[in-house]
């Protein structure tokens, strides 16, 4: 493992633009602010930095509608100011990861601007999906489909000539048309996409809904859930029409019902193409990443080998409740499924799309979602939350494979919860079924400074969310050499983590592991190190668990019983 690619223990920070840090004044981060903040995360000891969307955008789904692939939108900054970013993180020894957002372009993009234009038939329509409509007239929508953030998967347009016309196919948002990648032009496009940002110095790729480009020929309808889900969920078979063999099927082979629109076979011909790109790029090795809510995990595996992605985001770890039995599940199969392509998992606990995890973990654990805060839900417990956090992190990054992390973590910050509705700007807000209150909530503005204007965000009062009150008390300079504090913990994780090379190590079971005990043994040692073993180890049950006679703790998640015992919903790092 000593000349083991970058990637494969790497701990990747996602930067979200929007809320990191501005440089102007104008209430919304940008890129300058990004590149003078970046030795923080030098500091914090992460390998490389991954930015959500910076392109040119009408902003409609914060910027993952782009209008320009090759050009920085100036509410973010210029392309030289990509540029600044991208070599001052070299500098410092991060690598840069961008975003990449495939399955479906801005309807302000000049191609789909040219497909309006041109009308049915035309080769501008044949780069993304246009149907006619069914009923008499065409007033129908072409199948059943709905969007992801709700209503209708499909819009109808106007033709030149003043009348109803074609439809065509949104995933997301209406203004998100997904591409036709049965299209050779779209695959051409994006390759030269990877090229121009490959030449500009980042080092890899995170796909935007790496499961949705493809989509099942002829557009069948569907009648079933929108997410992907395996034989586990009971909600499974309830959920869809699927007869007796079906059903067996599933049960059969761990496979759920897939939905046409997610996780076709023809997506992996994208990403072998993708590969070959990357690969023909000078060193060092470039990556992609990909976002992909598949189940089960051996379909997400599948995502992962050495002619196609370099990681693929394990979102059942994410999506675990705080269960002993499950997250060893999840663990296990992860390791397993990974381990038969011979690839690193890539664990993940809060992103731009998420209930922050330390608000996620505070949440009544019966709930049958608590990756999603319904408007109608209690408020999350933030104490039990923020502890329950840190010992899930701990977790987290004492397992061999990578690992982001999301702006804030470090931070302990939690979800906003009590955003007023006006502030709100998530094209999922009041759209979702089940009255979710959409994702910005996870997307506040980063607190730096307690006592400066937007809290050290940016130099003037503006933030495009409201801050919390009670982010003040997570700002960065309330944390920095505060023993104990959320943000020193994460340092000496990473700093323990890099010394030890945890992330190269392999796992095995503890005997104290079972009941509600998660612990793992990583054995991380080679050459003369060899034998070196740390124990990592969650507490999630109401007794505390004694440590194994010897076991030297070198981090804990909080403070531990005057025996030396770990408490509830603590966890500890162990040397064996
Ligand atoms: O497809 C899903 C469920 O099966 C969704 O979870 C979906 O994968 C997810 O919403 C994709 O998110 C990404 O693409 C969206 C964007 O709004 C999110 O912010 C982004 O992370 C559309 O580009």
């Amino acid at each position: 493992p000593a000349d083991a690619p970058w990637w494969r223990d790497a701990v990747i920070y996602q930067i979200y633009p929007r809320s990191w840090a501005d440089s102007d004044g104008d209430g919304i981060g940008d890129l300058p602010g990004i590149t003078a903040r970046l030795p923080y995360l030098r500091d914090l000891g992460v390998d490389a930095i991954w930015l959500s969307p910076f392109y040119v955008s009408p902003m409609h789904d914060a910027g993952y509608d782009v209008a320009d692939y090759r050009d920085i939108d100036p509410v973010f900054g210029s392309l030289p100011d990509a540029d600044a970013l991208i070599s001052t993180a070299h500098d410092l020894g991060l690598k840069v990861v961008v975003d990449l957002v495939p399955n479906h372009s801005s309807s302000e993009h000049e191609w789909f601007k040219a497909a309006l234009a041109a009308g049915p038939g035309s080769a501008e329509r044949g780069r993304y999906v246009f149907r006619e409509g069914k009923g008499a007239n065409g007033e129908e929508p072409p199948n059943n489909w709905p969007s992801v953030f709700g209503g209708e998967g499909w819009t109808r347009v106007t033709e030149a000539d003043g009348t109803p016309g074609e439809w065509y196919l949104h995933i997301f948002d209406t203004t998100q048309p997904d591409y036709d990648w049965t299209n050779p032009e779209v695959g051409d496009e994006f390759a030269s996409i990877l090229e121009f940002w490959c030449a500009r110095g980042v080092d890899g790729f995170r796909v935007d809904v790496a499961h949705g480009l493809v989509k099942e020929a002829g557009l069948p309808d569907w009648h079933g859930p929108m997410q992907m889900l395996d034989a586990a969920d009971s909600s499974a078979e309830a959920a869809l029409p699927v007869g007796e063999e079906e059903s067996a099927r599933i049960h059969e082979t761990g496979d759920g019902p897939r939905p046409p629109m997610w996780d076709q076979e023809g997506v992996h011909d994208i990403y072998r193409r993708w590969r070959s790109v990357l690969d023909a790029q000078p060193a060092p090795e470039r990556i992609l990443c990909a976002e992909a809510w598949v189940k089960p995990e051996s379909r997400l595996a599948r995502y992962v080998r050495s002619d196609e992605m370099h990681q693929a985001f394990n979102f059942d770890f994410l999506d675990t409740h705080w269960d002993a039995e499950r997250l060893r599940e999840v663990i296990t199969t992860s390791f397993r499924e990974n381990d038969h392509v011979g690839a690193p998992t890539t664990w993940v606990l809060s992103n731009h799309d998420v209930v922050r995890h330390a608000s996620r973990l505070g949440l009544d654990q019966s709930l049958p979602r608590p990756n999603g805060i319904g408007a109608d839900q209690a408020q999350p417990n933030a104490e039990l939350g923020l502890k329950r956090a840190r010992a899930a992190t701990m977790l987290m990054l004492g397992l061999p494979g990578s690992s982001y992390v999301y702006q804030g973590e470090e931070l302990g910050l939690p979800e906003s919860t009590d955003m007023p509705d006006e502030f709100r700007q998530d094209p999922t807000f009041h759209r979702t079924e089940g009255k979710e209150i959409g994702r910005d909530g996870c997307r506040v503005p980063m607190p730096w400074v307690r006592d400066a204007p937007s809290l050290g965000f940016g130099p003037s009062d503006a933030t495009w969310l409201p801050q919390p009150e009670a982010y003040g008390a997570y700002a960065v300079d309330q944390q920095e050499g505060v023993e104990g504090s959320t943000l020193e913990l994460y340092r000496s994780m990473l700093s323990v983590r890099r010394a030890d090379r945890l992330g190269l190590g392999s796992a095995a079971w503890h005997d104290l592991s079972g009941g509600d005990v998660v612990a793992v043994v990583n054995a991380s040692g080679s050459g003369s190190d060899a034998g070196r073993r740390m124990l990592v180890l969650v507490n999630l049950g109401a007794e505390p668990v004694a440590l194994p006679s010897g076991a030297e703790v070198v981090l804990s998640s909080g403070p531990l019983g005057a025996d030396g015992q770990v408490p509830t919903d603590v966890a500890v790092w162990a040397r064996l």
